[in-house]
């Protein structure tokens, strides 16, 4: 599907409530079915990939309720899962495939994992291989590095891990096996990466340790059904937190916003680029949650790379794209996990970015964006990732002529509700 859009001198007003945290929802799906009783999620993501999550538990037998604005998950524990009669489709969803390798490789059951053609790209040896090593049988193509997967649990051992790559979805799966294993598993990160499994598995009342980047999970831990508040995403309102600092007159309040310090990279590089944003904090749940409040200002461009990058690297298309409109030239290093999302959105972020004027340019591990360029209409495409697909729309905004975006429907992904918030924000209609 092509989707035009076209917003003549915009000035972006009002107040936007982001969907529910796609990690988060995930999460919830997964936890309240390994624990025992009733669990209630208030403000999941119904977004294309958390319901395959949903979809994926239902096919091994957990009852799962989908109510107006809530979700009512009857957990099972992990013993109570049954083996599903069909294959398990994960849709375009990297975080479901992985974090569920993890959760089935102690199962004593075969199952299949599939999805759709950019799942069946992304690797999975980061995973298949140390829960291999635990004791899962798998296999799958290129010897379990691609999709499909299938995979006959079993009886694990513990391991010492210490992960090749900064990745919040292999640590989670190991975090999964290690909860099965006999013993304790120890797990440590390059980076720290985003801790929702971890805050989820003390919420749902089980334990985990961390001193620094080194983690310890026992096995054997039993959870039981809680209520899981799911703040908005902040991967989605960064989308308006770039549209409020970079459109002239903007004036924006996002509320509710998950702010939790290993995803909110977005906000220290707004800062750091001059933009005028408020932030306040509300009280401190399970979650941190806050209301961000953007103005529209001159942006200066910076440098990012390290340990901000497992902090906003899902933000890395739309930072591209507010750097078009800064003082000078940013330089984005230590990304090249870009390179396998749902696209490789290095490649997809510059070529289509060119395409409406700017000058930006890839580099072996990130990219150099020049600015301020001036952006005009044209052609691009969502090449099907949602996030690419919502940084064009946001293009759209500075360039005062028609942009076409080529499979716009990606964005269902993470956020369905996207272009009504998009229409109630700008003064246009
Ligand atoms: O689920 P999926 O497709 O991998 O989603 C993405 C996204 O842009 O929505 C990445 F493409 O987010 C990942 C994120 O990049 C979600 C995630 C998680 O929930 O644990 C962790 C990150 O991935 P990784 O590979 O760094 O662990």
């Amino acid at each position: 599907m092509i989707h035009s859009l076209f917003f003549q001198n915009p000035v972006l007003k009002g107040s936007i409530k982001v969907p529910g945290d796609k990690s988060i929802s995930h999460r919830s799906i997964m936890f309240g079915a390994l624990a025992h009783g009733k669990t209630t999620v208030t403000g999941f993501l119904k977004g294309d990939d958390c319901l395959s999550t949903i979809k994926c538990f239902r096919s091994m037998g957990v009852q799962i309720d989908e109510k107006d604005d809530e979700i009512v998950i009857h957990g099972v524990g992990f013993q109570g899962l049954e083996e599903p009669k069909d294959v398990l489709d994960v849709g375009n969803s990297g975080t479901t495939t992985r974090l569920l390798l993890g959760i089935l490789a102690g199962l004593p059951f075969h199952s299949v994992v599939i999805g759709d053609d950019s799942i069946a790209t992304r690797p999975m040896r980061r995973v298949t291989d140390p829960l291999k090593q635990m004791g899962a049988n798998i296999d799958g193509r290129e010897n379990g590095q691609y999709t499909p997967i299938s995979i006959r649990g079993g009886k694990l051992s513990p391991i010492e891990f210490v992960m090749p790559l900064a990745s919040a979805q292999l640590k989670s799966a190991i975090i999964f096996a290690g909860l099965q294993a006999e013993g304790a598993t120890t797990i440590i990160e390059p980076e720290k990466t985003r801790d929702h499994t971890e805050r989820m598995i003390k919420h749902f009342g089980g334990s985990i340790k961390r001193e620094h980047n080194r983690l310890t999970i026992e096995g054997g831990q039993q959870f039981k059904g809680q209520t899981v508040q799911v703040p908005g995403d902040i991967s989605s309102a960064a989308f308006f937190l770039a549209a409020g600092a970079a459109v002239k007159g903007s004036e924006l309040m996002l509320t509710d916003v998950g702010v939790n310090p290993t995803r909110d990279g977005m906000i220290d590089v707004l800062i750091k680029m001059g933009a005028d944003l408020t932030i306040h904090t509300e009280e401190e749940k399970a979650e941190p949650v806050a209301n961000l409040l953007i103005k529209s200002s001159q942006l200066k461009a910076i440098d990012i790379g390290g340990s901000i990058i497992p902090k906003l690297i899902d933000e890395i298309p739309i930072i591209a794209l507010l750097a078009t409109q800064a003082n000078g030239t940013t330089t984005i290093r230590n990304a090249e996990e870009l390179k396998v999302k749902e696209t490789n959105r290095i490649d997809a972020v510059v070529q289509e970015l060119k395409k409406l004027g700017a000058d930006i340019e890839a580099t072996e591990d990130g990219m150099k964006i020049h600015g301020p360029a001036p952006l005009h209409g044209g052609r691009v495409s969502s090449r099907g990732d949602h996030r690419i697909g919502m940084m064009l729309a946001v293009a759209s905004l500075l360039t005062g002529e028609e942009v076409q975006i080529e499979n716009f429907e990606a964005i269902s992904v993470s956020y369905p509700d996207f272009l009504s918030h998009l229409e109630t924000i700008t003064n246009n209609q």
